[in-house]
């Protein structure tokens, strides 16, 4: 069975740029629903004990489309949990910053390339930055898809774009979110991290295994320190 992995904050840490209700109601309802329906199918996919990195892949592959919505949904919500940490972080220093300034010339033509990836994203999906052949690259993906099904991508921040990351505080205006979640809580350590990580240094984020505690300090979807 997998578990809900809790926040990495508490329900209110990210206000007001993404309030207490959206966020309790976004883990506890959203998330929560799409981890109870992958452990409703795993068993019957004949994947049970096995990663959710690997339920999703195999899933995409057999094209089990109830399965990889519901295991990939699962994946990405945890991974954006990470993606995010209360405002008055540090911005990107070091070999984020460097990629940032070699890729997009510098933080503030990411963030335009980000915001319009996600403002012109049509639909429900995810906004990444990732890490690609060619260095850094903004992308997005629709509905449950995400970098697990994409050869050659590593994952090193993603926003979600679905309505009900948003809809409570912010309406309809999806670019004052993506405005306001890229200058204010987006967590940059954790993409140093993942940037690290995609060049063999510390470990990647993955999804806790099948059978983890569903609760204590370890918190295994925090962002994880690079040696
Ligand atoms: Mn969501």
């Amino acid at each position: 069975m997998f578990v809900l992995p809790p926040l990495p904050y508490d329900d209110d840490a990210l206000a007001p740029f993404v309030s207490a209700d959206t966020l309790r109601t976004h883990h506890g309802k959203h998330h929560k629903a799409y981890v109870d329906k992958t452990n409703a199918l795993v068993g019957p996919a004949g994947l049970s004990g096995r990663p959710l990195e690997e339920v999703v892949r195999h899933a995409y592959g057999k094209g089990d489309k109830a399965l990889f919505n519901n295991a990939a949904q699962a994946w990405n919500h945890a991974f954006f949990w990470a993606c995010m940490r209360p405002p008055g972080g540090a911005a990107p220093t070091g070999a984020l910053g460097i990629s940032i300034r070699d890729s997009f010339g510098g933080l503030e033509s990411l963030k335009a390339a980000f915001v319009d990836e996600g403002v012109t994203h049509f639909g429900s999906g995810w906004a990444w930055i990732v890490v690609g052949s060619d260095g850094l690259a903004v992308i997005s993906t629709h509905d449950a898809e995400d970098t697990l099904i994409r050869e050659g991508l590593f994952p090193i921040l993603v926003c979600d774009l679905w309505e009900h990351a948003y809809y409570l505080d912010y309406k309809n205006d999806r670019k004052a979110f993506l405005e306001r979640w890229f200058d204010n809580i987006a967590n940059w350590d954790f993409a140093a991290a993942q940037l690290a990580a995609s060049e063999g240094a510390g470990q990647a984020f993955s999804y806790p295994l099948p059978g983890a505690p569903s609760a204590g300090t370890d918190r295994p979807d925090a962002p994880r320190p690079t040696a």
